[in-house]
């Protein structure tokens, strides 16, 4: 169970006989922060939560950890929820499902997330590189990545030095959790800022329809991220590095502070490509998720509000 459906049953219990609506279902959304402003000890709970996945089985019966069964529902359904209309939706949902499975490993602070715009000065020096409170810093700087294998530049520093992840886009195939900073190389402390600075989100956020802002946002910020830390963040298999998540809250918080401009309007408004192949046909509110047996499948209308008895948080 959520914290925050803990947090609304508590909370309703007093009036249990107000008949229960979709609109009041979340009485006390929980507040989702930017990692920075967490305490070091909430930063370390919430690492040691990330690495407790790993020691947890599949919660699809996968012979692989809870840790890796993100990775691998992500990798396996690559092509259908990227570069669409489901991209912001699916994803919203898949980063309440890792919240919750850290609340299963004693998690109790608030979800996180990493706004980049604060770092486009010098994205190494971010505060979610910290060895000490936070995720580790770039890969290992004695390979050279233009001649071995990015994947080999397993992390030197940080709680998750010499952690396995399972799955790379060939399957299963552990491995070393790889960074590749896209930096150091041709543009050194680069790390592609010009991509996703305050400029670059605010004209994101001055789209008008979803699907302008959905393909701006996934095109610019969102790829510039993945790519910029590289490794195994680069391909599907990317949330094998727990920013991931960091990074797909705060993607869903430029979604979220969107919708809050028109709520009304943007909570319903949903459209663009179905599918990246040449199906015919729009994207629309109906259209089932899939989530391949991590949660149940879901329709795109049940996520579009986070504030709801099924997502029930704020930014
Ligand atoms: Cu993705």
């Amino acid at each position: 169970m959520r914290f925050s459906s803990l947090v609304l049953s508590a909370s309703l219990g007093a009036a249990a006989t107000i008949p229960r609506q979709a609109g009041d279902a979340c009485a006390n959304p929980a507040k989702r922060v930017e990692w920075r402003t967490m305490t070091p000890e909430v930063q370390k709970q919430y690492v040691d939560a990330v690495l407790c996945l790993k020691t947890k089985p599949s919660g699809m019966g996968l012979n692989t950890s809870r840790y890796d069964d993100f990775p691998y529902v992500h990798t396996k359904l690559d092509k259908t929820i990227h570069t669409v209309a489901m991209f912001l939706p699916w994803h919203r949902l898949f980063v309440q499902v890792y919240e919750d499975s850290l609340r299963d490993c004693g998690y109790t602070g608030p979800m996180a997330y990493w706004d980049w715009t604060l770092d486009t000065a010098d994205v190494t020096k971010a505060p979610v590189w910290d060895a000490t409170t936070g995720f580790g810093g770039n890969g290992d700087p004695a390979i050279d990545p233009l001649k071995e294998s990015s994947r080999k530049k397993c992390l030197v520093d940080g709680p998750l030095r010499g952690f396995e992840v399972a799955y790379t886009m060939q399957g299963l195939d552990p491995h070393c959790l790889a960074r590749n900073w896209n930096s150091g190389v041709a543009f050194p402390g680069d790390m592609l800022a010009d991509a996703y600075t305050p400029d670059v989100v605010a004209d994101v956020a001055a789209q008008a329809r979803y699907q302008d802002f959905r393909y701006k946002l996934e095109g610019g910020p969102h790829g510039a991220i993945h790519s910029a830390v590289g490794g195994d963040m680069s391909p599907a298999t990317s949330p094998n590095d727990p920013i991931f998540f960091l990074h797909h809250a705060q993607i869903d918080r430029l979604w979220t502070l969107w919708q809050q401009e028109n709520p009304a309007v943007r909570t319903t408004e949903f459209g663009g490509p179905k599918t990246q192949n040449a199906e015919p046909g729009e994207a629309s509110l109906e259209d089932v998720m899939p989530y391949l047996g991590l949660v149940p499948d879901i329709r795109v209308s049940e996520v579009m509000s986070t504030h709801t008895s099924k997502l029930c948080y704020a930014y």
